[in-house]
């Protein structure tokens, strides 16, 4: 087994170069900073110096950045599969000492010759699924299990790590993930049960979770009193007393199970008969929830901890949610707070400039919107992008384009509801990749949510409909 065998060669490695000078380099994201927070953990237990760096992306500019000459040993998590070719152009070049390089890694691997110096660890090198069954983070916690298999304390930040990734997109984690999420269990880290998929579960009522439940549209949308209705007929009907303002948290596992198949039944109404095979997978699914978390916080669950941490890393601080994780209560545990709030003002004001001074344009296989300079900003413009679908303009059975326009060109986000991404064969990602390359940009991310810089607008739209 390749990976296995990497693993263990990448700790010898790392083991050898103990008492030499050691740089890691990580990813911004959930999971790159969940990665960041195992090894920094892992070094400490271990004893060794290492000094630790974020990296927004790995590209031709930013590669001239690594001080690979001044370190031994250069670790990469969360990033650098895709670019071991930069990496060994770059090498190459270096008339100096060559240092050894680790990368940890969950993104598909470049195609090329990898040199001695240098040991790739990756799930695709086993045919491993890095985009469903091990992430980034669940990486790195292999990386340090290698080390030390009583490292299970860590095992959480992975799971942290495979949410923020949306690894658990078909209702639960699977795979290798499935393995670590047990050693998170065992230890008491983590709870895992069956729930259903609204957002929000500890934070919004109950009402607004299915109000932003964007899968599949029904009568419900934007409409409080139909939705207030729906719950109420479900109390008469099965003699229940579920409350329409608590958190879907509040609910006993028999409510959930008898709301979600009465919503079950609701949507059946609304999507094509094709389509109908799929909805159980968007509406029931595990929570993953931090044991040690209050109820009722934006930390409990999973999901809502991995928002926490976007609304801080997207505006360009890491510092913050690092702290957080650390176990930090004070001082960051606050600004986390506070920027969660702004996130979320951000995100409900840049929706209702959709709403109000923006068009949606329709081709006949997907849509697009386009926001003047200054609007949007350029991190946020996906997630707006995917709350989009709440608009009733927009048609929830196609995928959703949005062009920013920024200082320098165009951020490009593409999103579609989950249920589309599962029913119809949509890789928005190769979509994406392929019409940016044609403008002179780079673009990638999962089949149902990506991103990419395009210099210019020009034929852009006409390349996405030759590929979506
Ligand atoms: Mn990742």
């Amino acid at each position: 087994m390749e990976l296995l065998k990497n693993l263990k060669l990448a700790v010898k490695i790392l083991r050898k170069n103990r008492n030499n000078n050691i740089l890691v380099y990580t990813h911004i994201d959930t999971d790159g900073i969940t990665s960041r927070v195992i090894l920094e953990e892992l070094m400490n237990k271990l004893n060794i110096n290492a000094e630790f760096r974020f990296l927004k992306q790995l590209g031709t500019d930013t590669i001239n950045e690594i001080p690979f000459n001044d370190y031994d040993l250069i670790i990469f998590a969360d990033l650098g599969s895709g670019q071991i070719n930069l990496i060994k152009e770059k090498l190459k070049n270096e008339k100096t000492k060559i240092p050894h390089i680790i990368i940890l890694d969950h993104h598909i691997t470049a195609k090329t010759q990898i040199p001695e110096n240098i040991i790739n660890v990756n799930p695709w090198n086993n045919n491993i699924d890095g985009g469903k069954e091990i992430c980034g983070a669940g990486v790195c916690y292999l990386f340090a299990k290698t080390c030390n298999p009583r490292y299970t304390d860590l095992a959480k930040y992975a799971i942290l790590g495979a949410v923020g990734d949306v690894q658990n997109l078909e209702g639960k984690l699977n795979g290798l993930n499935e393995t670590i999420l047990k050693d998170a269990i065992e230890l008491g880290d983590i709870v895992a049960f069956p729930d259903l998929q609204f957002y929000g579960k500890h934070t919004k009522p109950l009402f607004a979770s299915i109000k932003y439940f964007s899968d599949v549209r029904t009568d419900l949308l934007n409409n409080d009193s139909r939705i207030i209705n729906f719950i109420n007929n479900i109390n008469r009907k099965h003699n229940l007393n579920i409350v329409a303002k608590e958190s879907l948290c509040d609910l006993t596992f028999e409510e959930k199970r008898i709301l979600g198949s009465e919503f079950l039944n609701k949507c059946n109404k609304y999507v094509p008969n094709s389509w109908a095979k799929f909805l159980p997978k968007v509406i029931f699914g595990n929570s993953y929830e931090f044991k040690q978390e209050e109820i009722k916080t934006p930390f409990r669950n999973l999901e809502e901890f991995s928002t926490c941490i976007n609304a801080c890393s997207r505006y360009g601080d890491y510092e913050t949610p690092l702290q957080v994780l650390n176990g930090d209560r004070d001082k960051y545990y606050s600004k986390m707070i506070t920027r969660l709030n702004n996130h979320k003002r951000n995100l409900s004001k840049s929706l209702q400039y959709i709403k109000d001074e923006v068009e949606i344009i329709q081709t006949s296989k997907f849509q697009y919107f386009e926001v003047e300079k200054g609007m949007i900003e350029g991190h946020i413009i996906g997630i707006v992008a995917g709350m989009s679908y709440s608009i009733e303009e927009v048609d929830w059975k196609k995928p959703i384009f949005a062009l920013g326009e920024l200082d320098n060109g165009y951020k490009v986000s593409a999103r579609c509801p989950k249920l589309l991404s599962f029913a119809e064969d949509i890789n928005l990602a190769d979509a994406i990749n392929y019409a940016s390359k044609k403008m002179g940009g780079s673009g990638g991310g999962h089949k149902f949510a990506c991103g990419a810089y395009i210099p210019e607008k020009g034929d852009f739209i006409k390349h996405l409909e030759c590929r979506v």
